[in-house]
């Protein structure tokens, strides 16, 4: 089964695609696989309200390592199941926090396995200082996710009035990726990631 992960800083609203997203695609009620760094993996069943009252939230590093929902999707006249995997937000900075350390290192790690890539940054944070830095993370994954020829890159929260003016910017900043507006709150700009998804998986 082919593996689609969703990468971005935290608080970007990875969680809330992923739920979202599921929802759109007919899910009522999700089974996430939760797996550790060290490897332990545990399984939960929630109904979508639940999972995301649970595991969303202002909070940065709500999530500290993967979670997965098999979903399905019809791919022309027939239905392919895929992964979805939610990580852990990845930042600059050395987290002072080991759990968190370990729960980017299992994002990146998973990087060179998954089969697509879905990078989510939240449109709201695409300011000035944003676009002159040409070192950040979102530069890292959209560097590689670009030669990997297997990405996408969402610019989330797109309802916010705080967001509109900057998607030109974060275009010009990240022109060699097909960039979707969406909102994971919403559900908005799902139809087109949709079909982005269906010919990756
Ligand atoms: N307005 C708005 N808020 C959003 C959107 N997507 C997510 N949020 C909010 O942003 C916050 C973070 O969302 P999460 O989905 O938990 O973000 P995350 O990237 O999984 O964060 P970590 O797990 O901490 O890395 C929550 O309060 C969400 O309600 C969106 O499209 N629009
Ligand atoms: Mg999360």
């Amino acid at each position: 089964m082919r593996e689609c992960v969703i990468i971005g800083r935290p608080n970007s609203g990875k969680t809330m695609f992923a739920l979202n997203f599921a929802g759109y695609l007919g899910a009522k009620n999700v089974d996430i696989t939760f797996r550790t760094y060290d490897g332990l993996t545990t399984c939960r069943h929630f109904s979508l309200a639940e999972a995301k009252r649970e595991l969303c939230g202002m909070t940065l590093h709500k999530t500290r390592f993967l979670q997965s929902i098999v979903l399905n999707m019809a791919v022309g006249k027939t239905a392919v199941n895929f992964k979805l995997t939610d990580t852990c937000g990845v930042s600059e900075q050395i987290h002072n926090d080991e759990e968190i350390r370990k729960g980017m290192a299992q994002t990146i790690g998973l990087l060179r396995s998954a089969d697509f890539i879905i990078h989510i940054i939240d449109l709201s944070l695409v300011n000035k200082d944003f676009i002159s830095s040409k070192i950040s993370i979102d530069h890292e994954f959209y560097n590689y996710g670009v030669v990997r020829n297997a990405y996408v890159l969402l610019g989330n929260k797109f309802d916010l009035v705080s967001a509109k003016d900057n998607l030109p910017r974060l275009a010009a900043a990240f022109p060699k990726a097909h960039v979707i507006p969406v909102s994971a709150l919403y559900c908005r700009g799902f139809k087109e990631v949709k079909a982005c998804v269906a010919r990756n998986i």
